[in-house]
């Protein structure tokens, strides 16, 4: 069983795409996972990710050994037959993939945990109704440049009148957090904030991460 609750505080998310071409997303998830990640969401996605089912098995199972290693969660984004073919911890999805109760049911038999993105409080209302929801991604906060499809940001404003609507689902942050803002969102007490580009293009990962990591 996993404690989401511990697991969320600093929520890495990347693929191959959002990896600069003199690094490898395995060196910069074991740079993540050394300087203090607390889990590891596989997100291969976009242009510049891998495509080739047989490559993103091979590399979904290098990751989720540096995750294993570390005992920190290896969650795989919308691809539920991936999570299930190399038993990853939680499959995370959005709102446009196949009705929720249905992943869960595809996926809970393998004892793999689900996920959720949510925008709007209307979606976070129906996802606190759904049986087997481990937790939910609340976002963007901000403007990001990391997803092209990103709804609008709901500021650090709606992510408080979020929780306090609906407390109970663990809730991890998304979209345009940086080690600037990391404290105005955590000041809304929400379990952790997720990141891509925080970490993927930081000159200096270990100090950022450790300063992502404050004020929880
Ligand atoms: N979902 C909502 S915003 C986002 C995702 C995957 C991208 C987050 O990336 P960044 O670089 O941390 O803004
Ligand atoms: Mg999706």
């Amino acid at each position: 069983m996993i404690n989401w609750h511990k697991a969320l505080r600093l929520y890495f998310v990347a693929g191959t795409q959002d990896i600069a071409e003199d690094e490898t997303l395995a060196s910069v998830l074991q740079s993540a996972i050394i300087s203090g990640i607390t889990c590891y969401q596989f997100r291969e996605k976009g242009t510049g990710s891998l495509t080739a089912h047989s490559e993103r098995v091979q590399l979904a199972k290098a990751l989720q050994a540096l995750c294993k290693s570390a005992d920190i969660p290896f969650i795989v984004n919308d691809d539920v037959a991936l999570a299930i073919e190399v038993k990853a911890d939680a499959v995370h999805v959005g709102q446009s993939d196949r009705a929720i109760a249905e992943t869960i049911a595809m996926v809970k038999p393998h004892g793999i945990d689900v996920g959720l993105s949510v925008n709007t409080l209307e979606q976070l209302a129906a996802a606190t109704e759904v049986d087997g929801l481990d937790y939910v991604g609340v976002g963007p906060i901000f403007p990001t440049t990391s997803k092209l499809d990103a709804e609008p940001a709901i500021g650090t404003q709606g992510l408080s009148a979020r929780i306090k609507a609906y407390p109970t689902l663990p809730k991890v942050a998304i979209g345009g957090i940086t080690v600037d803002n990391a404290p105005s969102v955590l000041s809304t007490k929400v379990e952790g904030i997720a990141v891509i580009s925080a970490i993927t293009q930081s000159s200096d990962r270990k100090a950022d991460i450790h300063r992502l990591l404050l004020n929880h």
